[in-house]
């Protein structure tokens, strides 16, 4: 191979690799953030779980309340509301369609993956929604309260 179609070589694969990097980027609507190929959203403002689900399906195509998949995402995320000075968060799973079974709400597929705090889920006075907790351990809370939440673009 010649060195001028070396250097060609060079260039196309720098380029497509900058591409690469520029769209899995770009992927992600302004103001969310992108993480191991999925965008996520940190609201500013505390809502209930319901209106939280609306408002991640009305945000962007494919929105949802965060789904918590596995311990690096888990991990991410803990560190993203600690940074953004949020102590809980509601996510995307919850066990009120049958109690201590947790299903994920975008599917109603049941959590392979769970992060629970000690003594959680632990149903207290009826507690059928999930958080996140800035100590990076998962509680089970009643739905009613409002609070922050994380959305993710499936
Ligand atoms: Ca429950
Ligand atoms: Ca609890």
């Amino acid at each position: 191979m010649s060195f001028a179609a070396l250097f060609m070589l060079l260039i196309i694969a720098q380029t497509s690799q900058g591409l690469t990097w520029f769209n899995a980027h770009r992927r992600c609507p302004k103001g969310w953030s992108w993480f191991s190929g999925h965008c996520y959203f940190f609201s500013k403002e505390k809502a209930t779980i319901k209106d939280a689900i609306t408002k991640c399906a009305y945000a962007v195509e494919g929105g949802r309340l965060a789904e918590v998949g596995g311990p690096r995402e888990d991990k991410w995320l803990k560190l993203q509301i600690k940074i953004r000075g949020m102590n809980r968060v509601w996510m995307g799973a919850s066990d009120i369609s049958d109690e201590g079974k947790f299903l994920k709400l975008s599917n109603a597929k049941s959590i392979k993956y769970t992060n629970w705090g000690k003594g959680q889920p632990d149903d207290y006075k009826t507690e059928d929604c999930v958080e996140l907790l800035d100590r990076g351990t998962w509680n089970d809370r009643n739905c009613v309260y409002k609070d922050f939440f994380i959305c993710e673009q499936a």
